[in-house]
């Protein structure tokens, strides 16, 4: 690795006094105009905060930089800054260790909203009232909208493409831009090829000396020299390089906060890259360095190939590297993992990955959820709780553009568990009429209402509230007046509300599967890459692993904050995981003990507690309705889609590991 790279004299003129050409022709140049995902001299970037939450409490709370804080939640650790991982702090120390390994620490509890309260605030003691307290994440969000704002103020309007895919994380597809700087650095580019065929090789790069500033520059592939001549694809990561050092000082300047970025060719390698060397610096992985980077890898580390497909990747191939995995001839493959699994981890672990940098918030769904422990016994405290729910939901659709109309839901859902029975209910929300906080809640208590009809639904052991059904607001001329919702609407709405229950309020009977069908809203549990409630069961290192909010790409069905993916669903098997190894290690006959007592019926899996298996049994539930939601089970074999514009693996209409079901998005965090 080298921090700054100079190459020898260009040698474009050889022996024959031929200029030599460039690999690139004219073509693909107009191809990085237009950001396709084709072009070979794409540019991609990925941003990622420092120790996100650790930091907006310390901007928020004006504490020098060198002061070791973490974020706290509940008894947990959810986010260390850097000062204090010199320490050995992790996510997965307990407080009290932490507090021994580094006694000077601040810990921050989560903001949160107290039960009946109307709105979050920081409470002393909300680590002790894990009962009566839920989280809330809106300070960090709103720093998070304040950041995408910032960088997208950096960039050009009419060039940029900036996807947010988390709530600390951006891609950026540079390609537009770069080309731009591209044409007026090098004005003979702008010059018509020969011949006017666009299919004419470039030619080379008049420098041979690219400065990469304080950029980690990834090793070159074996058989590659810093010797040989930069190309075209050289120039524009350095170009793009150049745009996100400026992002990030801007980032830096304007708002104090530090985060790291990944330059390459595409997504998943970008992504790699900003985690590579951290905090506070960038990476770049030129396309002559890829394979080097990517074989040092795990193949776990590879958005999509971290859960349960790697797992099986694992066991089928005896390895976890890349090196080995690159091995593999692709029929092997493509038999023991299936054809579009299989071509599509041949791809991957090559650098291929033609996923579209979405600028376009695709939420599908949003959840709202808690597990009650002690539970809830009463028709008046659900529905305290369901205020809060829909508080917490109405902030995240304001983020979505709900008050301008942008983009709104179209159904709500209830789910209510006691010990044996889930229930659900649904109804659709209005339209054509300003969506606000108050409509919500009577929605939200209506559906309580019919499930409070249905008898015996005390004690109550978790309540999940989610708006789902997200399409594009209407435009046009009608002012934000033209949707508020007067008294007789309110009462139409409720005339909805019943036949919507004539038509899906008959769940029980009907069985599983039929309500599954109608609460696509359940498919948030899969969705999230921002801890919600229902993380907080599990505790909160078990949420979204580091690369678990990532996802991709443009076709996947997208809810809150990601894809309906695979990755999801590695975080909730990370959950699972934890769940197990949170137990004391060795076979001590405690720990035997709460095995026995304590054992998932379907699935074995050991938990430590009644609660934990509790919530495991809750991850079951919504694994299930997951799987009715996309409909088949994943990582299944599946027939290429006829007619699709993009080739398979990628195609629109396939789910591939990282994506979800077609339509796409990410639950995945839009910075802002
Ligand atoms: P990350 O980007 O994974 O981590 P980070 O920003 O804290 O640290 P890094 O510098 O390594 O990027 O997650 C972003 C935020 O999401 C994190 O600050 C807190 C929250 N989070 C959780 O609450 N639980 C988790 O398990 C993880 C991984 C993150
Ligand atoms: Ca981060
Ligand atoms: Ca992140």
């Amino acid at each position: 690795m080298s921090s700054s790279l100079s190459f020898q004299p260009s040698s474009s003129l050889p022996d024959n006094n031929q200029p030599r050409k460039s690999r690139f022709t004219y073509r693909q140049l107009g191809q990085l105009a237009l950001s396709s995902t084709a072009c070979p001299l794409r540019v991609v970037a990925h941003v990622d905060l420092d120790a996100f939450y650790a930091q907006c409490e310390m901007v928020r709370l004006g504490v020098a930089e060198d002061q070791p804080l973490a974020v706290q939640q509940w008894q947990g650790l959810i986010a260390i800054n850097y000062p204090s991982r010199k320490f050995g702090l992790s996510r997965h120390i307990p407080i009290a260790e932490a507090k021994k390994l580094c006694p000077d620490i601040i810990l921050q509890h989560v903001a949160t909203w107290k039960e009946g309260d109307e709105k979050w605030a920081y409470h002393d003691d909300a680590s002790k009232n894990i009962a009566t307290h839920k989280v809330s994440l809106d300070p960090y969000r709103l720093e998070s909208r304040r950041i995408l704002a910032c960088i997208k103020e950096t960039l050009p309007a009419h060039l940029q493409t900036v996807e947010k895919a988390s709530i600390d994380e951006v891609f950026m597809d540079l390609s537009a831009q770069v080309h731009t700087i591209m044409l007026e650095t090098y004005p003979e580019l702008t010059l018509p090829p020969p011949g006017n065929d666009p299919n004419e090789n470039l030619p080379l790069p008049p420098t041979s000396v690219l400065d990469w500033k304080a950029d980690t520059v990834v090793d070159l592939n074996s058989g590659e020299t810093e010797y040989d001549d930069p190309d075209w694809d050289d120039v524009a990561i350095l170009l793009g390089s150049e745009i996100v050092r400026t992002v990030r000082a801007a980032v830096r300047e304007k708002l104090k906060y530090t985060c790291s970025g990944g330059i390459a060719h595409n997504k998943m390698l970008a992504k790699l890259g900003s985690g590579h060397m951290k905090p506070n610096q960038q990476t770049v992985i030129r396309n002559r360095a890829v394979q080097q980077f990517l074989s040092d890898f795990k193949f776990a580390k590879i958005r999509g190939l971290g859960g349960k497909l790697g797992d099986q990747v694992s066991s089928a191939f005896g390895t976890e590297s890349v090196k080995d995995l690159l091995l593999v001839p692709i029929e092997q493959l493509k038999q023991k993992i299936g054809d579009d699994t299989g071509m599509w981890i041949y791809q991957i672990i090559r650098g291929i990955d033609t996923s579209e940098v979405n600028a376009r918030t695709q939420i599908k769904s949003m959840l709202s959820a808690k597990s009650f422990r002690p539970s809830v016994n009463s028709a008046e405290q659900a529905r305290r709780w369901l205020r809060i729910f829909v508080a917490d939901i109405y902030s995240r659709l304001v983020d979505e553009g709900v008050l301008e109309n942008k983009r709104r839901p179209r159904t709500i859902n209830l789910h209510h568990r006691t010990g044996g029975q889930t229930r659900s209910r649904q109804a659709p929300i209005p339209q054509g009429k300003k969506l606000d906080e108050a409509t919500l809640f009577d929605l939200a208590k209506v559906l309580m209402d019919q499930i409070i009809l249905e008898g015996r639904i005390w004690p109550c052991l978790n309540l999940s509230l989610s708006v789902g059904g997200f399409e594009d607001g209407v435009t046009g001329n009608r002012g934000i007046g033209d949707f508020l919702i007067k008294g007789d609407d309110a009462k139409a709405q409720n005339r909805v509300l019943q036949s919507s229950d004539a038509l899906h309020g008959d769940h029980d009977r009907r069985g599983k599967h039929r309500r599954i069908k109608s609460s696509k809203g359940i498919d948030k549990f899969f969705a999230r890459a921002e801890p919600s409630e229902h993380d907080e069961e599990f505790g909160a290192q078990m949420w979204p692993q580091p690369d678990a909010d990532l996802l991709a790409g443009q076709d996947a069905a997208s809810t809150e904050y990601g894809n309906i993916t695979d990755s999801s669903r590695e975080a909730n098997e990370a959950m699972e995981k934890e769940e197990i190894d949170d137990m004391p290690s060795g076979p001590s006959a405690l720990h035997q003990q709460r095995i026995t007592e304590f054992i998932c019926k379907r699935c074995q899996s050991a938990l430590s507690s009644a609660a934990a298996l509790q919530n495991h049994q809750d991850w079951h539930l919504a694994k299930d309705l997951q799987e009715e939601v996309l409909g088949q089970p994943l990582h299944s074999s599946r027939p290429s889609a006829a007619g699709s514009k993009r080739k398979a693996p990628h195609s629109s209409r396939q789910r591939r590991p990282g994506q979800g079901k077609a339509e796409k998005g990410q639950s995945k965090l839009a910075f802002g």
